[in-house]
């Protein structure tokens, strides 16, 4: 197969197989109904939350008359199995199994079965009300979930070459096609939830069909223009409405208060924010548009300077799951839903294909190894929604402000978007790995054609000094990977224990008939990156980020790599009034946090002086194994039993113990920490 990289890192290894042995086929049992687990509201108390079963797909069989009933869940339940789909077809791309394609197949004929004769994909109004579909786009979901349901398609045909399926998502994107645009008679609005224009630019870069991309364009430049559009479209609407009331939300709560090239904060839902961005920088790198360009870094910058969690997690409050304002990053009451995390990750990869810049590797690498992550139990069968900085189980119990931040993940959610995005995202993290610049043999494979001379910076590298093939290397992983040029192929073997050991050894074949230039990222974790190479390579400099190398046609290098690592102590600038005084310790890519497992309770009584020695040993038999660091701190303890005294609280010796950020909640209900005073 062409462009293909083969992980076989064995902390990846372990959690892709994971997702194919257990969260596959247990996300299948749950999307029928057959898993046996009790589905948790995300949100304590709160009546409105369907959680009773998942009957996602019930609804499919049900709108194609299969099965009589009535629709259940969320207005977007599709998108549960889109997502699924998406990763099951990652998953064959890693490991064909039968029986799993054949699940698949399955779908897919179920999914043909349910859509309109005109190409309309939706079972919550093809069951409840088809004559009101497109009528409350801004709580409908209906381009949200056809735009999954195209991603799955185009990740599927890509995969296994099935023609049905890419069909199906062609039919759908043809009926909205002939429903939106800027031509009269049409309708001129978009989606209350971004995610159809990632889905059409996959559709373009799959079939090269202009139509696509411009319907995508519209969708992302339209938005904004028409403020009142939702409420107008609301005020006539009669018809069943499962997210009645969301029209009367904000402007910025769908980013509908500005048109996108105006925007210079990110505002409102933050999985909203960050898939429009992802779209917006798929646009930038497909079209060359700088100015597209310009307005995908400012809501960039506005993210990763001002609004992010140390975690790579996003959104401040469970109040329409938002971004709040910059700074404002409180550790126990945010959102940083898992699904943001991803969506995050997307961004980043997006904005890698339009500029040659280590930063976005490193937020993407932030977002993936730390809150992502933590998004998923060890044993691929629990989840979290949100996931906090700081929980005290008693709070999250006790007080509505935090009837949202679990301490525990359950098994599935009344909202399930996270599991299923969270699979897709390990199943396709091979595709994460590299930035291919340079022609690929067909457009139908994982990296389409896109001329590094189109990439779109004026100060970096990317326009002036490059042409013809360039890869980056932006992940550290052990695999095999082989990309096929159009001037030959490209071999690329990276040998390496990351991230539980600091070197890598980076094989790199041109088997091209072109010079290639080769991009090494230094990680800003590492104190120093050393590195030595044998071969004909030109060592270039280093620029963005990336250490380059010039190999030429026809031959080979071996690049060794060596991280000087320490242990970091990350402070947050002091406008975050929330860490002041306060300290998060990391370790390479990971960002480590206390658990009261380790620690006892009242997490926040704990200190790290300044002065405290840091060490990091590797424990094979603790969470999978994880790396962990111990330091001896202080607690500070009242000794007067009052509520108030004129007593200093006194401080004992106690030794800290830190691990890593994704693995925490694994050994049942307990506090935790990140951010600890210093
Ligand atoms: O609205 C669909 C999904 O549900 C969003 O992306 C999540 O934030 C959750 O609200
Ligand atoms: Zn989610």
């Amino acid at each position: 197969m062409v462009n293909k990289v083969v992980i076989s890192s064995k902390f990846w290894g372990r959690y892709r197989e994971l997702v194919r042995k257990e969260m596959i086929p247990f996300q299948w049992n749950v999307l029928n109904d057959t898993a046996g687990i009790t589905i948790e509201k995300e949100r304590l108390n709160d009546d409105g939350i369907p959680s009773e079963k998942s009957h996602a797909i019930e609804n499919f069989k049900i709108a194609a008359g299969r099965t009589k009933g009535t629709q259940y869940g969320w207005t977007f339940q599709d998108s549960d199995v889109y997502k699924w789909l998406e990763a099951v077809a990652y998953s064959l791309r890693e490991k064909m199994d039968p029986e799993l394609e054949k699940k698949a197949l399955e779908v897919i004929d179920l999914i043909a079965d349910a859509q309109e004769e005109d190409g309309y994909l939706d079972t919550y109004f093809s069951i409840l009300g088809i004559q009101y579909k497109y009528k409350s786009l801004g709580g409908s979901h209906e381009l949200y979930c056809m735009g999954h349901f195209i991603e799955a398609a185009v990740a599927y045909h890509e995969v296994t070459g099935n023609e049905k399926v890419l069909n199906v998502a062609k039919k759908a994107a043809d009926n909205i096609d002939d429903n939106f645009g800027p031509e009269e008679g049409k309708i001129h609005g978009y989606d209350g939830h971004e995610e159809i224009e990632i889905g059409l630019l996959r559709l373009y870069h799959a079939t090269g069909e202009a139509k696509y991309l411009n319907l995508a364009k519209y969708f992302l430049m339209e938005r904004g223009k028409h403020p009142n559009f939702f409420k107008e479209q609301a005020a006539v609407y009669d018809g069943p409405n499962a997210l009645s009331g969301i029209e009367k939300a904000p402007n910025t709560y769908f980013q509908n208060h500005v048109p996108v090239m105006e925007m210079d904060t990110a505002e409102g839902h933050a999985v909203r924010v960050v898939y429009l961005c992802t779209a917006l920088a798929d646009l930038a790198a497909t079209t060359g548009d700088k100015e597209v360009y310009k307005a995908c870094k400012r809501l960039w910058n506005n993210i990763t300077e001002k609004r992010m969690f140390v975690t790579g997690g996003i959104g401040s409050t469970v109040n329409g799951e938002s971004f709040t304002l910059d700074y404002d990053l409180p550790n126990d009451t945010m959102y940083c839903e898992t699904c943001a995390a991803v969506g995050l990750a997307f961004f980043a990869k997006q904005m890698l294909r339009c500029e040659a810049k280590a930063e976005y590797a490193e937020v993407m690498e932030r977002a993936i190894y730390n809150c992502a992550l933590a998004g998923m139990a060890l044993d691929g069968k629990h989840f979290f929604y949100v996931n906090p900085l700081e929980v005290n189980p008693a709070k999250s119990l006790k007080d509505p402000t935090k009837s949202h931040v679990k301490p525990v993940r359950p098994s599935w959610l009344g909202c399930a978007c996270c599991p299923p995005n969270l699979a897709r995202l390990l199943t396709s993290l091979d595709d994460y790995v590299y930035t291919v610049f340079g022609n690929t043999v067909s457009a139908n494979t994982k990296f389409e054609n896109t001329k590094f001379e189109n990439a779109i910076s004026e100060n970096t590298v990317s326009v002036n000094t490059i042409s013809g093939n360039t890869i980056l290397l932006n992940l550290y992983m052990d695999s095999e990977a082989k990309f096929e040029l159009e001037s030959g192929d490209i071999e690329i073997t990276q040998e390496t224990d990351f991230p539980w050991d600091n070197k890598a050894t980076v094989v790199v074949k041109n088997n091209t008939t072109e010079t290639l230039r080769f991009g090494v990222r230094l990680p800003e974790w590492a104190d120093n990156t050393l590195a030595s190479v044998v071969g004909n390579q030109e060592i270039l400099g280093t620029e963005e980020g990336y250490q380059y190398f010039e190999i030429p046609a026809g031959t080979e290098s071996t690049i060794g790599l060596t991280f000087e690592m320490s242990i970091r102590r990350n402070y947050a600038n002091t406008h975050v009034s929330e860490d002041i005084g306060k300290v998060a310790i990391s370790y390479g890519p990971f960002v480590y946090c206390l658990e009261g497992v380790d620690n006892g309770t009242d997490l926040n009584c704990l200190s790290l002086p300044e002065d405290a020695k840091l060490s990091y040993s590797f424990e094979e038999n603790l969470l999978n194994g994880v790396g962990i660091i111990t330091a001896e701190g202080k607690r500070c303890v009242n000794k007067s039993g009052g509520l108030y005294s004129n007593t200093k609280p006194q401080t004992e010796p106690a030794t800290l113990k830190f691990i890593p950020y994704y693995a925490w909640a694994n050994r049942g209900e307990n506090e935790m920490v990140v951010w600890v005073r210093e």
